[in-house]
Protein backbone atom coordinates (compact mmCIF):
# COMPACT_ATOMS: atom_id res chain seq x y z
CA UNK A 1 0.00 0.00 0.00
CA UNK A 2 1.33 3.06 -1.05
CA UNK A 3 0.99 5.55 2.10
CA UNK A 4 2.51 8.90 0.25
CA UNK A 5 -1.02 10.39 -0.31
CA UNK A 6 -1.35 10.03 3.64
CA UNK A 7 1.88 11.89 4.41
CA UNK A 8 1.00 14.84 1.87
CA UNK A 9 -2.44 15.65 2.68
CA UNK A 10 -1.29 15.41 6.32
CA UNK A 11 1.16 17.84 5.62
CA UNK A 12 -0.45 20.38 2.94
CA UNK A 13 -4.51 19.94 4.97
CA UNK A 14 -3.76 18.42 8.72
CA UNK A 15 -0.40 18.94 9.90
CA UNK A 16 -0.01 18.21 13.28
CA UNK A 17 -0.75 20.99 16.08
CA UNK A 18 -0.01 19.49 19.15
CA UNK A 19 3.34 18.46 20.31
CA UNK A 20 2.27 16.71 23.70
CA UNK A 21 1.58 13.60 24.04
CA UNK A 22 -2.18 12.27 24.01
CA UNK A 23 -3.64 8.98 24.43
CA UNK A 24 -6.45 6.48 23.50
CA UNK A 25 -8.00 6.35 26.40
CA UNK A 26 -11.33 4.91 27.72
CA UNK A 27 -13.56 6.96 25.12
CA UNK A 28 -10.63 7.40 22.59
CA UNK A 29 -9.30 10.80 22.10
CA UNK A 30 -10.72 13.98 23.90
CA UNK A 31 -9.61 17.59 23.65
CA UNK A 32 -10.30 21.03 22.75
CA UNK A 33 -12.35 20.67 19.30
CA UNK A 34 -9.59 23.30 17.92
CA UNK A 35 -6.50 20.91 18.77
CA UNK A 36 -8.01 17.83 16.73
CA UNK A 37 -8.48 18.21 13.21
CA UNK A 38 -4.83 16.14 12.65
CA UNK A 39 -6.68 13.51 14.94
CA UNK A 40 -9.50 12.93 12.97
CA UNK A 41 -7.71 12.67 9.71
CA UNK A 42 -5.67 10.35 11.09
CA UNK A 43 -8.08 8.05 13.01
CA UNK A 44 -9.87 8.14 9.00
CA UNK A 45 -6.22 6.14 8.05
CA UNK A 46 -6.44 3.74 11.01
CA UNK A 47 -10.10 3.02 10.41
CA UNK A 48 -9.39 2.24 7.13
CA UNK A 49 -6.52 -0.29 8.10
CA UNK A 50 -8.47 -1.32 11.24
CA UNK A 51 -11.60 -2.09 8.70
CA UNK A 52 -8.87 -4.06 5.90
CA UNK A 53 -7.55 -6.25 9.35
CA UNK A 54 -11.09 -7.58 10.28
CA UNK A 55 -12.59 -7.57 6.78
CA UNK A 56 -15.42 -5.65 8.01
CA UNK A 57 -16.61 -2.10 8.90
CA UNK A 58 -15.52 -0.06 11.17
CA UNK A 59 -17.06 2.02 12.80
CA UNK A 60 -15.97 6.18 13.49
CA UNK A 61 -17.63 8.31 16.08
CA UNK A 62 -17.34 11.99 16.12
CA UNK A 63 -18.07 13.42 19.75
CA UNK A 64 -17.34 14.18 23.63
CA UNK A 65 -20.43 12.96 24.94
CA UNK A 66 -21.12 14.61 28.31
CA UNK A 67 -17.99 17.54 27.97
CA UNK A 68 -18.46 20.48 27.33
CA UNK A 69 -19.75 22.00 23.95
CA UNK A 70 -15.93 23.29 23.43
CA UNK A 71 -14.31 20.10 23.25
CA UNK A 72 -15.24 17.08 20.46
CA UNK A 73 -13.49 13.50 20.13
CA UNK A 74 -13.28 10.38 18.64
CA UNK A 75 -13.66 6.75 18.93
CA UNK A 76 -13.78 3.51 16.94
CA UNK A 77 -15.97 0.75 16.75
CA UNK A 78 -14.79 -2.74 16.02
CA UNK A 79 -16.91 -4.97 14.38
CA UNK A 80 -19.47 -6.56 16.56
CA UNK A 81 -20.08 -3.23 18.45
CA UNK A 82 -17.41 -3.54 20.78
CA UNK A 83 -14.79 -0.95 21.35
CA UNK A 84 -11.36 -0.41 19.48
CA UNK A 85 -9.20 -3.84 20.86
CA UNK A 86 -6.45 -2.82 23.41
CA UNK A 87 -3.38 -3.52 20.99
CA UNK A 88 -4.48 -1.02 18.59
CA UNK A 89 -5.38 1.56 20.98
CA UNK A 90 -1.75 1.23 20.97
CA UNK A 91 -1.48 2.11 17.30
CA UNK A 92 -3.78 5.08 17.24
CA UNK A 93 -2.00 6.50 20.07
CA UNK A 94 1.39 5.93 18.10
CA UNK A 95 -0.36 7.29 14.75
CA UNK A 96 -1.62 10.43 16.29
CA UNK A 97 1.92 10.80 18.17
CA UNK A 98 3.95 10.66 15.12
CA UNK A 99 5.59 13.37 13.34
CA UNK A 100 3.52 13.97 9.69
CA UNK A 101 6.46 12.72 7.63
CA UNK A 102 6.22 9.60 10.23
CA UNK A 103 2.92 8.70 9.62
CA UNK A 104 3.70 6.39 6.48
CA UNK A 105 6.29 3.99 8.53
CA UNK A 106 3.41 4.11 11.61
CA UNK A 107 0.98 2.60 8.91
CA UNK A 108 3.43 0.17 7.51
CA UNK A 109 4.02 -1.24 10.86
CA UNK A 110 1.26 -1.33 11.49
CA UNK A 111 0.29 -3.36 8.05
CA UNK A 112 3.32 -5.63 9.08
CA UNK A 113 2.69 -6.62 12.39
CA UNK A 114 -1.08 -7.60 11.82
CA UNK A 115 -0.13 -9.10 7.99
CA UNK A 116 -2.65 -6.94 6.92
CA UNK A 117 -4.11 -7.64 2.91
CA UNK A 118 -3.79 -4.20 1.76
CA UNK A 119 -5.51 -5.40 -1.82
CA UNK A 120 -9.24 -5.14 -0.78
CA UNK A 121 -11.29 -1.92 0.20
CA UNK A 122 -12.12 -0.32 3.42
CA UNK A 123 -15.25 0.19 4.44
CA UNK A 124 -16.00 2.61 7.20
CA UNK A 125 -19.39 3.74 8.80
CA UNK A 126 -18.88 7.50 10.35
CA UNK A 127 -21.81 9.32 12.19
CA UNK A 128 -21.25 12.26 14.63
CA UNK A 129 -22.90 14.68 17.45
CA UNK A 130 -24.72 17.97 17.68
CA UNK A 131 -21.31 20.44 18.34
CA UNK A 132 -20.71 23.23 16.03
CA UNK A 133 -17.20 21.54 14.77
CA UNK A 134 -18.08 18.19 14.78
CA UNK A 135 -19.17 18.34 10.87
CA UNK A 136 -16.10 19.89 10.61
CA UNK A 137 -14.17 17.41 12.15
CA UNK A 138 -16.03 14.33 9.86
CA UNK A 139 -14.42 16.12 7.19
CA UNK A 140 -11.26 15.28 8.41
CA UNK A 141 -11.78 11.70 8.81
CA UNK A 142 -13.29 11.83 5.38
CA UNK A 143 -10.11 12.74 4.10
CA UNK A 144 -8.11 10.10 5.73
CA UNK A 145 -10.29 7.51 4.79
CA UNK A 146 -10.07 8.96 1.48
CA UNK A 147 -6.49 8.94 1.23
CA UNK A 148 -6.37 5.56 2.28
CA UNK A 149 -9.25 5.00 -0.75
CA UNK A 150 -11.57 3.49 1.66
CA UNK A 151 -15.75 3.54 0.88
CA UNK A 152 -17.39 5.62 3.78
CA UNK A 153 -20.68 5.51 4.66
CA UNK A 154 -22.02 8.69 6.62
CA UNK A 155 -24.76 8.14 8.86
CA UNK A 156 -24.72 12.11 10.10
CA UNK A 157 -25.87 13.58 13.60
CA UNK A 158 -26.89 10.24 15.42
CA UNK A 159 -26.41 9.07 18.45
CA UNK A 160 -23.22 7.06 19.46
CA UNK A 161 -25.22 3.77 20.42
CA UNK A 162 -27.11 3.94 16.76
CA UNK A 163 -23.29 3.43 14.93
CA UNK A 164 -22.78 0.74 17.38
CA UNK A 165 -26.16 -0.79 16.33
CA UNK A 166 -25.30 -0.51 12.19
CA UNK A 167 -21.61 -1.52 12.57
CA UNK A 168 -23.11 -5.04 14.37
CA UNK A 169 -26.26 -4.98 12.08
CA UNK A 170 -23.88 -4.54 9.00
CA UNK A 171 -21.32 -7.43 9.88
CA UNK A 172 -23.25 -10.36 11.08
CA UNK A 173 -25.32 -9.85 7.62
CA UNK A 174 -28.63 -8.46 9.45
CA UNK A 175 -28.93 -10.78 11.92
CA UNK A 176 -29.28 -8.01 14.90
CA UNK A 177 -30.89 -6.16 12.79
CA UNK A 178 -31.26 -3.22 9.61
CA UNK A 179 -28.33 -1.82 9.49
CA UNK A 180 -30.65 1.97 8.98
CA UNK A 181 -30.93 4.55 11.59
CA UNK A 182 -34.47 3.55 10.63
CA UNK A 183 -33.90 -0.49 11.38
CA UNK A 184 -32.53 1.19 14.71
CA UNK A 185 -36.33 2.63 15.46
CA UNK A 186 -38.28 -0.43 14.42
CA UNK A 187 -36.59 -2.78 16.15
CA UNK A 188 -36.65 -1.46 19.80
CA UNK A 189 -40.17 0.28 19.58
CA UNK A 190 -42.36 -2.68 18.48
CA UNK A 191 -40.92 -4.84 21.03
CA UNK A 192 -41.66 -2.14 23.27
CA UNK A 193 -44.78 -2.19 21.63
CA UNK A 194 -45.41 -6.01 22.11
CA UNK A 195 -44.20 -5.92 25.82
CA UNK A 196 -46.80 -3.24 26.91
CA UNK A 197 -49.84 -4.79 24.81
CA UNK A 198 -52.19 -4.90 28.20
CA UNK A 199 -52.49 -0.72 28.39
CA UNK A 200 -50.53 2.13 28.96
CA UNK A 201 -51.82 3.25 32.86
CA UNK A 202 -51.63 0.51 35.45
CA UNK A 203 -51.48 0.61 39.07
CA UNK A 204 -48.86 3.97 39.84
CA UNK A 205 -47.82 3.93 36.61
CA UNK A 206 -48.13 6.26 34.27
CA UNK A 207 -47.13 6.54 30.26
CA UNK A 208 -46.35 10.13 31.14
CA UNK A 209 -42.47 11.75 30.99
CA UNK A 210 -40.94 14.76 30.69
CA UNK A 211 -37.75 14.47 28.37
CA UNK A 212 -34.44 16.24 28.78
CA UNK A 213 -32.07 15.88 25.37
CA UNK A 214 -29.31 17.99 27.14
CA UNK A 215 -29.60 20.07 23.50
CA UNK A 216 -27.96 17.00 22.24
CA UNK A 217 -28.52 14.40 19.77
CA UNK A 218 -30.81 12.40 22.15
CA UNK A 219 -33.61 15.32 21.50
CA UNK A 220 -33.53 14.71 17.69
CA UNK A 221 -33.67 11.05 18.44
CA UNK A 222 -36.27 10.90 20.85
CA UNK A 223 -38.58 13.30 18.10
CA UNK A 224 -38.56 10.38 15.43
CA UNK A 225 -39.19 7.45 18.78
CA UNK A 226 -41.79 9.86 19.70
CA UNK A 227 -44.11 9.41 16.80
CA UNK A 228 -43.28 6.32 16.84
CA UNK A 229 -44.66 5.34 20.69
CA UNK A 230 -47.60 7.94 19.60
CA UNK A 231 -50.27 5.91 21.54
CA UNK A 232 -48.00 4.45 23.87
CA UNK A 233 -46.17 7.21 25.81
CA UNK A 234 -46.32 10.77 26.40
CA UNK A 235 -43.28 12.44 26.06
CA UNK A 236 -42.67 16.18 26.47
CA UNK A 237 -39.22 17.18 25.21
CA UNK A 238 -37.47 20.12 26.78
CA UNK A 239 -33.18 21.06 26.27
CA UNK A 240 -33.98 20.19 22.66
CA UNK A 241 -31.47 22.17 20.76
CA UNK A 242 -32.23 25.89 21.55
CA UNK A 243 -29.50 26.01 24.43
CA UNK A 244 -25.77 24.70 24.87
CA UNK A 245 -24.98 21.03 25.14
CA UNK A 246 -24.54 19.94 28.15
CA UNK A 247 -24.85 23.29 29.36
CA UNK A 248 -27.17 22.98 33.34
CA UNK A 249 -29.16 20.19 31.66
CA UNK A 250 -28.57 16.41 30.60
CA UNK A 251 -27.33 13.61 32.48
CA UNK A 252 -24.21 14.64 33.81
CA UNK A 253 -25.14 17.46 34.93
CA UNK A 254 -28.33 16.08 37.20
CA UNK A 255 -26.14 13.22 38.35
CA UNK A 256 -23.02 15.33 39.35
CA UNK A 257 -24.62 18.49 40.42
CA UNK A 258 -27.75 16.11 41.82
CA UNK A 259 -30.30 18.80 41.07
CA UNK A 260 -33.51 19.42 38.07
CA UNK A 261 -32.19 20.25 34.47
CA UNK A 262 -32.99 23.89 34.22
CA UNK A 263 -36.16 24.48 31.60
CA UNK A 264 -38.09 21.24 32.40
CA UNK A 265 -40.96 22.50 33.96
CA UNK A 266 -41.16 21.67 37.95
CA UNK A 267 -43.98 19.44 38.55
CA UNK A 268 -44.27 17.03 41.54
CA UNK A 269 -43.78 13.52 40.99
CA UNK A 270 -43.31 13.60 37.13
CA UNK A 271 -40.55 11.39 36.00
CA UNK A 272 -37.75 13.47 34.02
CA UNK A 273 -35.37 11.43 31.83
CA UNK A 274 -32.11 12.99 30.99
CA UNK A 275 -29.57 11.73 28.26
CA UNK A 276 -26.15 13.15 27.54
CA UNK A 277 -24.47 14.91 24.28
CA UNK A 278 -24.60 11.55 22.37
CA UNK A 279 -27.43 9.77 24.00
CA UNK A 280 -25.32 6.75 25.46
CA UNK A 281 -26.50 7.69 29.03
CA UNK A 282 -29.87 7.97 30.94
CA UNK A 283 -30.64 9.14 34.44
CA UNK A 284 -34.29 9.19 36.03
CA UNK A 285 -34.59 11.99 38.12
CA UNK A 286 -38.23 13.70 40.23
CA UNK A 287 -39.51 16.19 42.69
CA UNK A 288 -40.97 15.16 45.85
CA UNK A 289 -44.27 17.42 46.81
CA UNK A 290 -41.40 19.31 49.00
CA UNK A 291 -39.93 20.13 45.81
CA UNK A 292 -36.73 17.88 46.99
CA UNK A 293 -35.06 16.39 44.04
CA UNK A 294 -34.42 12.59 43.77
CA UNK A 295 -32.36 11.14 41.11
CA UNK A 296 -32.38 7.19 39.99
CA UNK A 297 -29.39 6.33 38.59
CA UNK A 298 -27.57 3.62 36.53
CA UNK A 299 -27.14 1.82 39.97
CA UNK A 300 -31.18 2.21 40.29
CA UNK A 301 -31.93 0.67 36.38
CA UNK A 302 -29.31 -2.30 36.51
CA UNK A 303 -31.11 -3.33 40.22
CA UNK A 304 -34.44 -3.01 38.39
CA UNK A 305 -33.37 -4.80 34.81
CA UNK A 306 -31.83 -7.32 37.48
CA UNK A 307 -34.80 -7.98 39.61
CA UNK A 308 -37.12 -8.15 36.23
CA UNK A 309 -34.89 -10.67 34.46
CA UNK A 310 -34.41 -12.64 37.47
CA UNK A 311 -38.85 -12.77 37.91
CA UNK A 312 -39.09 -13.27 34.28
CA UNK A 313 -36.39 -16.55 34.38
CA UNK A 314 -38.59 -17.83 37.43
CA UNK A 315 -41.65 -17.72 35.49
CA UNK A 316 -40.08 -19.35 32.13
CA UNK A 317 -38.14 -21.67 34.30
CA UNK A 318 -34.57 -21.39 32.15
CA UNK A 319 -31.59 -22.37 33.56
CA UNK A 320 -29.62 -19.39 33.07
CA UNK A 321 -26.83 -17.29 35.45
CA UNK A 322 -27.26 -13.96 35.95
CA UNK A 323 -24.72 -11.35 37.15
CA UNK A 324 -24.45 -7.80 37.57
CA UNK A 325 -21.44 -5.59 36.86
CA UNK A 326 -21.08 -2.28 38.21
CA UNK A 327 -17.51 0.60 38.79
CA UNK A 328 -16.29 1.69 42.26
CA UNK A 329 -18.82 4.12 41.89
CA UNK A 330 -21.94 2.45 42.71
CA UNK A 331 -23.46 3.53 45.86
CA UNK A 332 -22.66 0.68 48.37
CA UNK A 333 -26.80 0.78 49.18
CA UNK A 334 -26.91 -0.48 45.34
CA UNK A 335 -24.42 -3.27 46.14
CA UNK A 336 -25.79 -4.37 49.17
CA UNK A 337 -29.38 -4.51 47.91
CA UNK A 338 -28.47 -6.36 44.73
CA UNK A 339 -26.29 -9.13 46.65
CA UNK A 340 -28.63 -9.73 49.57
CA UNK A 341 -32.13 -8.69 48.66
CA UNK A 342 -32.15 -9.91 45.39
CA UNK A 343 -29.43 -12.94 45.50
CA UNK A 344 -27.72 -11.47 42.04
CA UNK A 345 -24.25 -12.04 42.25
CA UNK A 346 -22.11 -8.51 41.76
CA UNK A 347 -18.69 -7.81 40.28
CA UNK A 348 -16.89 -4.68 40.22
CA UNK A 349 -14.61 -3.38 36.92
CA UNK A 350 -12.52 -0.63 36.46
CA UNK A 351 -14.30 2.56 35.02
CA UNK A 352 -15.33 2.39 31.71
CA UNK A 353 -17.41 0.55 29.51
CA UNK A 354 -15.12 -2.12 28.07
CA UNK A 355 -14.06 -3.01 31.67
CA UNK A 356 -17.75 -3.73 33.00
CA UNK A 357 -18.89 -4.88 29.39
CA UNK A 358 -16.00 -7.75 29.84
CA UNK A 359 -16.80 -8.77 33.49
CA UNK A 360 -20.58 -9.37 32.44
CA UNK A 361 -19.52 -11.62 29.60
CA UNK A 362 -18.81 -14.70 32.55
CA UNK A 363 -22.64 -14.65 32.56
CA UNK A 364 -25.62 -16.02 30.03
CA UNK A 365 -27.24 -12.94 31.10
CA UNK A 366 -25.44 -9.73 32.40
CA UNK A 367 -26.68 -6.71 33.53
CA UNK A 368 -23.52 -4.27 33.55
CA UNK A 369 -24.05 -0.43 34.17
CA UNK A 370 -21.92 2.53 35.32
CA UNK A 371 -23.60 4.86 38.07
CA UNK A 372 -23.27 7.81 35.54
CA UNK A 373 -26.47 6.15 33.83
CA UNK A 374 -24.02 4.22 31.16
CA UNK A 375 -25.13 0.58 30.61
CA UNK A 376 -26.80 -2.47 29.10
CA UNK A 377 -27.48 -5.98 29.02
CA UNK A 378 -25.72 -8.60 27.64
CA UNK A 379 -26.62 -12.13 26.60
CA UNK A 380 -24.43 -14.99 25.60
CA UNK A 381 -24.92 -17.09 22.99
CA UNK A 382 -26.59 -19.93 25.12
CA UNK A 383 -28.70 -17.51 26.81
CA UNK A 384 -30.01 -15.43 23.65
CA UNK A 385 -30.85 -19.28 22.19
CA UNK A 386 -32.14 -21.24 24.99
CA UNK A 387 -34.64 -17.78 25.27
CA UNK A 388 -35.64 -17.99 21.60
CA UNK A 389 -36.25 -21.44 22.18
CA UNK A 390 -38.50 -21.36 24.71
CA UNK A 391 -40.05 -18.32 23.60
CA UNK A 392 -41.18 -20.36 20.46
CA UNK A 393 -42.18 -23.75 22.54
CA UNK A 394 -45.82 -23.97 23.10
CA UNK A 395 -45.36 -27.18 24.81
CA UNK A 396 -43.86 -24.90 27.90
CA UNK A 397 -47.28 -23.67 28.47
CA UNK A 398 -47.25 -20.66 31.41
CA UNK A 399 -43.45 -21.06 30.91
CA UNK A 400 -43.52 -20.06 27.32
CA UNK A 401 -44.96 -16.47 27.84
CA UNK A 402 -42.15 -15.72 30.58
CA UNK A 403 -39.29 -16.79 27.70
CA UNK A 404 -41.60 -14.55 25.20
CA UNK A 405 -41.03 -11.41 27.66
CA UNK A 406 -37.36 -11.97 27.85
CA UNK A 407 -36.89 -12.40 24.01
CA UNK A 408 -38.34 -9.33 23.73
CA UNK A 409 -36.42 -7.45 26.06
CA UNK A 410 -33.31 -8.42 24.27
CA UNK A 411 -35.10 -6.48 21.17
CA UNK A 412 -35.57 -3.69 23.82
CA UNK A 413 -32.23 -3.10 24.39
CA UNK A 414 -29.16 -2.63 22.64
CA UNK A 415 -26.90 -5.18 23.45
CA UNK A 416 -24.07 -3.87 21.41
CA UNK A 417 -23.02 -0.76 23.85
CA UNK A 418 -24.98 1.36 26.69
CA UNK A 419 -28.09 3.28 24.93
CA UNK A 420 -29.96 6.15 26.88
CA UNK A 421 -33.10 5.66 24.52
CA UNK A 422 -32.89 1.97 24.26
CA UNK A 423 -32.47 2.25 28.27
CA UNK A 424 -35.04 4.43 29.15
CA UNK A 425 -37.46 1.91 27.01
CA UNK A 426 -36.94 -0.94 29.33
CA UNK A 427 -37.15 0.88 32.11
CA UNK A 428 -40.69 2.28 31.12
CA UNK A 429 -41.37 -1.19 29.88
CA UNK A 430 -40.47 -2.71 33.88
CA UNK A 431 -42.33 0.07 35.67
CA UNK A 432 -45.15 -0.73 33.69
CA UNK A 433 -45.15 -4.54 34.04
CA UNK A 434 -45.08 -3.51 38.02
CA UNK A 435 -47.64 -0.65 38.07
CA UNK A 436 -44.98 1.50 39.97
CA UNK A 437 -43.88 5.15 39.97
CA UNK A 438 -41.20 6.44 40.33
CA UNK A 439 -41.60 7.01 44.06
CA UNK A 440 -42.14 3.27 44.55
CA UNK A 441 -39.12 2.69 42.10
CA UNK A 442 -37.11 4.37 44.26
CA UNK A 443 -38.50 2.82 47.89
CA UNK A 444 -36.60 -0.75 46.68
CA UNK A 445 -33.37 0.81 48.86
CA UNK A 446 -31.71 4.06 50.26
CA UNK A 447 -29.03 5.68 48.65
CA UNK A 448 -25.77 6.76 50.84
CA UNK A 449 -25.31 10.40 50.97
CA UNK A 450 -22.38 10.50 47.84
CA UNK A 451 -19.86 12.91 46.71
CA UNK A 452 -17.95 13.42 43.20
CA UNK A 453 -15.26 16.11 43.07
CA UNK A 454 -12.51 17.36 40.73
CA UNK A 455 -9.19 17.80 41.41
CA UNK A 456 -6.15 19.48 39.27
CA UNK A 457 -2.94 18.03 39.48
CA UNK A 458 0.32 18.80 37.21
CA UNK A 459 0.24 14.98 35.95
CA UNK A 460 -2.86 12.56 36.91
CA UNK A 461 -0.59 10.06 35.56
CA UNK A 462 1.04 9.95 39.31
CA UNK A 463 -1.94 8.37 40.60
CA UNK A 464 -2.20 4.70 40.09
CA UNK A 465 -4.56 2.39 41.42
CA UNK A 466 -6.03 -1.22 41.81
CA UNK A 467 -8.26 -3.64 43.35
CA UNK A 468 -10.85 -1.87 40.28
CA UNK A 469 -9.42 1.88 41.18
CA UNK A 470 -11.02 0.96 44.63
CA UNK A 471 -6.80 1.26 46.34
CA UNK A 472 -4.09 3.76 45.11
CA UNK A 473 -1.01 2.33 45.02
CA UNK A 474 0.69 5.84 44.19
CA UNK A 475 1.72 8.59 45.14
CA UNK A 476 3.09 6.36 48.48
CA UNK A 477 1.31 7.07 51.18
CA UNK A 478 -1.74 8.27 49.92
CA UNK A 479 -3.96 5.66 50.84
CA UNK A 480 -2.95 5.59 54.21
CA UNK A 481 -4.17 8.63 54.38
CA UNK A 482 -7.39 7.92 52.80
CA UNK A 483 -7.73 4.85 54.85
CA UNK A 484 -7.11 7.19 58.00
CA UNK A 485 -10.36 9.64 57.36
CA UNK A 486 -12.36 7.09 56.00
CA UNK A 487 -12.11 4.97 59.31
CA UNK A 488 -13.55 8.25 61.03
CA UNK A 489 -16.88 8.33 59.13
CA UNK A 490 -19.78 5.88 60.01
CA UNK A 491 -20.23 4.26 56.77
CA UNK A 492 -17.49 5.74 55.12
CA UNK A 493 -15.90 5.16 51.21
CA UNK A 494 -13.55 7.09 49.47
CA UNK A 495 -11.25 6.78 46.38
CA UNK A 496 -9.46 8.52 44.12
CA UNK A 497 -8.57 7.92 40.37
CA UNK A 498 -6.86 9.79 37.36
CA UNK A 499 -10.22 10.78 34.56
CA UNK A 500 -9.56 9.20 31.45
CA UNK A 501 -11.40 11.78 29.86
CA UNK A 502 -10.40 15.03 31.53
CA UNK A 503 -6.99 16.59 32.85
CA UNK A 504 -7.92 15.86 36.35
CA UNK A 505 -8.22 13.44 39.30
CA UNK A 506 -11.42 12.47 40.07
CA UNK A 507 -12.42 12.01 44.36
CA UNK A 508 -15.51 10.05 45.26
CA UNK A 509 -16.43 9.76 48.81
CA UNK A 510 -19.69 8.09 50.62
CA UNK A 511 -20.88 8.39 54.30
CA UNK A 512 -24.18 8.21 56.20
CA UNK A 513 -25.10 11.63 56.29
CA UNK A 514 -24.50 14.48 53.26
CA UNK A 515 -22.89 16.87 55.34
CA UNK A 516 -20.29 14.13 56.68
CA UNK A 517 -19.85 12.84 52.96
CA UNK A 518 -18.78 16.41 51.71
CA UNK A 519 -16.37 16.45 54.41
CA UNK A 520 -14.87 13.77 53.86
CA UNK A 521 -14.75 14.09 49.92
CA UNK A 522 -13.31 17.39 50.78
CA UNK A 523 -10.33 16.15 53.24
CA UNK A 524 -9.90 13.20 50.54
CA UNK A 525 -9.40 16.22 47.66
CA UNK A 526 -7.42 17.94 49.92
CA UNK A 527 -5.14 15.30 50.14
CA UNK A 528 -4.79 14.47 46.79
CA UNK A 529 -3.90 18.25 46.19
CA UNK A 530 -1.33 18.12 48.80
CA UNK A 531 0.08 14.40 47.99
CA UNK A 532 0.12 14.26 44.63
CA UNK A 533 1.06 18.10 43.13
CA UNK A 534 -1.71 19.73 43.22
CA UNK A 535 -2.12 23.16 41.05
CA UNK A 536 -4.26 26.09 41.48
CA UNK A 537 -6.54 26.56 44.77
CA UNK A 538 -6.86 23.95 47.51
CA UNK A 539 -10.43 22.14 46.54
CA UNK A 540 -13.48 23.64 48.50
CA UNK A 541 -15.85 22.12 50.58
CA UNK A 542 -19.04 21.51 48.55
CA UNK A 543 -21.99 22.97 49.42
P1 LIG B 1 -13.48 9.30 33.46
O1 LIG B 1 -13.28 10.72 33.00
O2 LIG B 1 -12.34 8.38 33.17
O3 LIG B 1 -13.92 9.26 34.91
C1 LIG B 1 -15.96 9.24 32.45
C2 LIG B 1 -16.93 8.48 33.31
C3 LIG B 1 -16.88 7.02 32.91
C4 LIG B 1 -17.12 6.83 31.42
C5 LIG B 1 -16.22 7.75 30.62
C6 LIG B 1 -16.52 7.74 29.14
C7 LIG B 1 -17.49 8.87 35.67
C8 LIG B 1 -16.99 8.98 37.06
N1 LIG B 1 -16.58 8.59 34.73
O4 LIG B 1 -14.68 8.69 32.63
O5 LIG B 1 -17.79 6.32 33.68
O6 LIG B 1 -18.48 7.03 31.12
O7 LIG B 1 -16.31 9.10 31.10
O8 LIG B 1 -17.42 8.65 28.73
O9 LIG B 1 -18.68 9.04 35.46
ZN1 LIG C 1 -22.01 9.70 26.36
Amino acid sequence: MDFSKAVSVAKDEYPKTVEKTIKYGTAGFRSKAEELDFVMYRMGLLASLRSLNKKAVIGVVITASHNPECDNGVKLVDPMGEMLAQEWEVYATDLVNAKDEGIADVLKNIVKECKIDTSKEPFIFIGRDTRPSSDRLRDAVLAGANALNAKVKDFGIVSTPVIHFVVTCHNDGGKYGEPTEDGYYKKMTQAFKKLRSSGTTVGNYKPDIYFDGANGVGALMMAEIAKLLEGDMNIEMYNTGDGVLNHECGADFVKVQQRWPNNVPKTVSKRCVSVDGDADRVIYSYLDEDKRYHMLDGDRIATLYAGYIQELLTVSGLDLSLGLVQTAYANGASTEYINKKLGVPVGCAKTGVKHVHHLALQYDIGVYFEANGHGTIIFSKKGRETIRAAANDASLGAKQAGAARLADVMDIINETVGDAISDMLLVETVLHARGWSIEDWKKTYTDLPNRQMKVSVADRAVITTTDAERVCVTPEGLQETINKLVSSYPKGRAFVRPSGTEDIVRVYAEAATQKETDELAHKVACAVFEQAGGVGQLPKLPH
